[in-house]
């Protein structure tokens, strides 16, 4: 199928199959058993330039686009969702910085992100403003030269792992959402700790875990963009980041799609490959009419996002939206097809499935995608 891809994005797919079949498949059982942090495949992400897709040149990076991240999530995702994560939820991290931070800011942290030295990390969610975003309680109050942080911050992607964190606090609480600023944080600042790391159904490659701030003190100068713009920074950034969510959800769900096809062919019953009966063969056929409806919504969410339009929130939660819908009816059925085996951790569909499912939760559930995309259409018709 031709997709319109270009050479860029054609060699960041190639690149990432090969690594995704090579450097990932071998392992993928290993770090979803462990629980361990993957830092190998992070270096052989680094190496092939992953991290620098979507960075501007003059900051290291290559100045791609959502769609190039998107097609590079994706690929490595039909292996290994968890693994995969680590170059997306960096980019989440980093699009706060990218889209919003100062020339200084950029020439400060971006670098050492394009080169794949620091992975990035996003802090916006706490124990009691997960869905509700603007109900954040971590606080930044300005002392001097210094703003001091305190709070903390669950279940955020690439936790102790990152080095470079865009953290969203209250620096006016009584202006609810307006009140709220964003900021960049190091790792190894006194006052910045981790606090528990979970142990996640699935994409247990990644490091899931609390950021705990103690009278935390942070330059001035790592305000991103001004006081009280932190919730529009947050809001952007999850505009940006979701259809990498989506591309992650498509990867698992193209990848279950394969296994499934190939299993069908081997697997014998009643004196013949079980692909022969109808059954099955309709459920592939679902399983791919999705896959494929998923990608095409996917990459025109990436698109419209990389020309630069203004209204991108719609789009991009519906890809969100689809996609991670997709991935968990698609990665279901796939564990059906296999049967009992399917049920068994010696094939890679349960661990497919449990991977799914984070999809339809994180950067907002998918039922707070729904109301994203209610409320532009209600606003699109009251501005006719
Ligand atoms: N782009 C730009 N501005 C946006 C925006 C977007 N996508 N979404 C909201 N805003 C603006 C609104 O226009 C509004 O501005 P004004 O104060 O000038 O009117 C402001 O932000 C507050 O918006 P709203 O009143 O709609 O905020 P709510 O608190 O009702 O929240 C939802 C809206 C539910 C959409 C938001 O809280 C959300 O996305 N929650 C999910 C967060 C999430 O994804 N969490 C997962 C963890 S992050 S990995």
């Amino acid at each position: 199928m031709d997709y319109g891809l270009t050479e860029l994005q054609l060699e960041i797919k190639e690149i990432c199959h090969k690594i995704g079949e090579e450097k990932m498949k071998p392992v993928r059982e290993h770090y979803d058993e462990s629980g361990e942090f993957p830092w190998d495949i992070v270096k052989v992400f680094a190496e092939a330039d992953l991290f620098r897709i979507a960075i501007s040149e003059e900051y290291g990076g290559m100045s791609g686009g959502v769609m190039d991240t998107v097609i590079a999530v994706e690929e490595l995702s039909r292996v290994d969702g968890g693994i995969a994560l680590a170059l997306a939820a960096t980019g989440l991290g980093t699009y706060p910085i990218l889209l919003y931070g100062s020339d200084e800011q950029k020439k400060k942290f971006l670098p050492r992100i394009a080169s794949g030295k620091s992975l990035a990390a996003f802090g916006l969610t706490e124990a009691e403003a997960g869905s509700d975003a603007g109900g954040i309680r971590t606080t930044a109050v300005l002392d001097g030269n210094e703003y001091i942080l305190n709070g903390t911050k669950q279940w955020i992607t690439n936790g102790s792992a990152a080095e470079i964190y865009s953290v969203i606090a209250m620096t006016n609480r009584a202006k609810g959402a307006r009140g709220a600023s964003a900021f960049i944080v190091e790792k190894g600042t006194p006052g910045f700790t981790f606090g528990k790391k979970e142990n996640k159904m699935g994409i247990r490659a990644s490091v899931t875990s609390e950021l705990v701030f103690q009278d935390c003190r942070i330059p001035k100068e790592n305000l991103i963009a001004k006081e009280g713009m932190g919730f529009i920074v947050a809001m952007k950034t999850l505009d940006f980041s979701r259809p990498g969510v989506a591309a992650q959800a498509l990867g698992i769900a193209a990848g279950a799609l394969e296994e499934s096809v190939r299993y069908s062919r081997q697997r014998r019953q009643f004196g013949k490959s079980i692909s022969g009966f109808q059954g099955v063969q309709f459920m592939l056929a679902d399983m791919a009419t999705q896959v494929e409806a998923a990608r095409l919504l996917v990459y025109q969410a990436a698109r419209h996002i990389d020309t630069g339009s203004k209204d991108i929130a719609k789009i991009s939660a519906m890809s969100k939206l689809f996609a991670a819908d997709t991935a968990m009816r698609v990665t279901t059925d796939a564990v059906q097809i296999f049967g009992g085996y399917g049920y068994m951790k010696e094939y890679p569909v349960e661990k497919m499935m449990r991977d799914a499912k984070i999809t339809q939760i994180y950067e907002g559930t998918n039922q707070i995608q729904r109301e994203v995309i209610a409320l532009c259409l209600i606003k699109e018709a009251a501005s006719v």
